[in-house]
């Protein structure tokens, strides 16, 4: 059963958003195109309180993308982003959501913050994705969105923790910082990613 899991396609991180990722929008036609070729399709969205840690303005004196250490994790400050209801937390309005089967909201604990679809950051609690993907017999796992080198990235370690055979979309996904991406993208290689693209896909 091939499975796509779109992560994060949501207005906040695309061109104009609180999170912008730069080409980010690039990637809403690519993977429409790919849709039709899954047999299950699951999105991941940032969902997060307006008092969350990772909100920069929730620290006084604080930046965002300045680092500071939360309950003994680095965290990098963010601007405020994907807050619960709010039009940034919204899937892109051209994504075709209608295959989506499922939706695991991620971040909603104000404490810690969540950047893989599958734990927190401190690996303390599951979505429920690994356990929902099993039940589903879902083995072969396609990953696609934003940001390729934070929130991607972290789903894709997880993704092999988890025993999940792995494929990146490389021309559907786009990264906050260009120069990790390209030293994740060896590493991910090395760890038995498959590196590939959508287009060609079949
Ligand atoms: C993300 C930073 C903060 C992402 C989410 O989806 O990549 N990045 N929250
Ligand atoms: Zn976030």
């Amino acid at each position: 059963m091939k499975t796509l899991i779109i992560v994060d396609a949501q207005n906040d991180f695309m061109p104009g958003g609180a999170l912008e990722v730069e080409d980010g929008d690039a990637i809403v036609s690519v993977i429409n195109r790919v849709l039709p070729q899954f047999d299950l399709i699951v999105a991941t969205q940032d969902w997060h309180p307006k008092n969350h840690s990772s909100f920069a303005s929730n620290h006084e004196g604080k930046k965002p993308f300045e680092k500071i250490e939360l309950n003994g994790n680095e965290q990098i400050l963010w601007p405020d982003h994907c807050v619960q209801g709010s039009p940034g937390a919204e899937f892109h309005s051209g994504l075709h959501t209608h295959p989506v089967e499922a939706v695991f909201r991620k971040g909603i604990d104000p404490n810690i913050d969540s950047y893989s679809g599958f734990y927190d950051n401190a690996h303390k609690k599951t979505t429920g994705l690994a356990g929902y993907l099993k039940e589903k017999g879902a083995h072969e796992l396609w990953f696609c969105g934003l940001a390729a080198d934070i929130c991607v990235y972290f789903t894709l370690l997880d993704a092999l923790r988890e025993g999940f055979g792995a494929h990146l979309l490389l021309d559907a996904v786009r990264p906050l910082n260009a120069t990790d991406f390209e030293k994740q993208k060896s590493e991910l290689r090395e760890k038995g990613v498959d590196l590939t693209e959508a287009t060609g896909l079949r």
